[in-house]
């Protein structure tokens, strides 16, 4: 065995990126289930290995590193070919990536976040206007970001796609992804389902997550 955990849910979107992550790159990893809504997270024994209690938590044979982001970026480091391109070495492409990858944490997925956690932990079934436009800024971003390009930050695969399409496969959940405003968004996912490894590291989940919250939810 690679001695390669991932903590984490199938349904949370950055989990999921850290799946597609290791798919990509051939690498066998045991998968650890944490129950957020019984509150294993917040147990001294997880605490004690990502004291800000998220998931997905790598465990790499004793090197604990969370947030999926800087999860995905030491994957590719360490476990990528010299010339991966799913995380280029060359400084402008790299810096492309990065900035997909901040989009991601800053704004795509805490759009899905400030609207999924009250719900799932206060029992919140409305999401405000305010709320349903950060997810509908956040399919915009994307539609520009991808442009004439098949993929987030130009001709290849990258980690950034990986990020921002496991969010943006679950925002459906919350807000429609409507195909006369977001045609490249939903041909760009539709192109990453053609990956091998797509439905079982993100295709399966994202559809549970959605299946969850149908219904659930009320746009104010
Ligand atoms: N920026 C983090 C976000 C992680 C995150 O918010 N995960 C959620 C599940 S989707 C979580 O662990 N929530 C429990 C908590 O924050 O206490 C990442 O990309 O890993």
């Amino acid at each position: 065995m690679s001695g390669i955990v991932l903590y984490g849910l199938d349904i949370s979107p950055p989990v999921r990126s850290c799946q597609l992550t290791l798919r990509a790159l051939k690498l066998e990893y045991e998968f650890k289930e944490v129950d957020l809504l019984a509150g294993e997270h917040r147990k001294e024994e997880f605490l004690q290995k990502n004291p800000q209690h998220t998931i997905p938590l790598l465990d790499d044979n004793g090197v604990f590193i969370w947030d999926s982001h800087a999860i995905v970026c030491y994957l590719v480091g360490k476990y990528g070919s010299p010339d991966d391109d799913l995380y280029p070495k060359d400084l402008v492409k790299r810096a492309h990536v990065d900035q997909r990858l901040y989009f991601d944490a800053s704004a795509l997925f805490m759009a899905l976040r400030n609207i999924c956690a009250p719900y799932f932990y206060n029992n919140v079934t409305e999401i405000s206007r305010e709320k349903a436009d950060n997810v509908r800024d956040g399919y915009g971003h994307l539609e520009t970001f991808l442009g004439d390009k098949p993929y987030i930050t130009g001709d290849t695969l990258t980690i950034a796609d990986f990020c921002c399409a496991a969010t943006a496969s679950s925002l459906p959940a919350l807000i429609p992804l409507e195909a006369e405003k977001y045609p490249k968004v939903i041909a760009w996912l539709e192109r990453l389902q053609e990956l091998p490894y797509y439905e079982e590291a993100n295709g399966a989940g994202a559809k549970k997550y959605v299946d969850l919250l149908k219904g659930q939810l009320t746009l104010l």
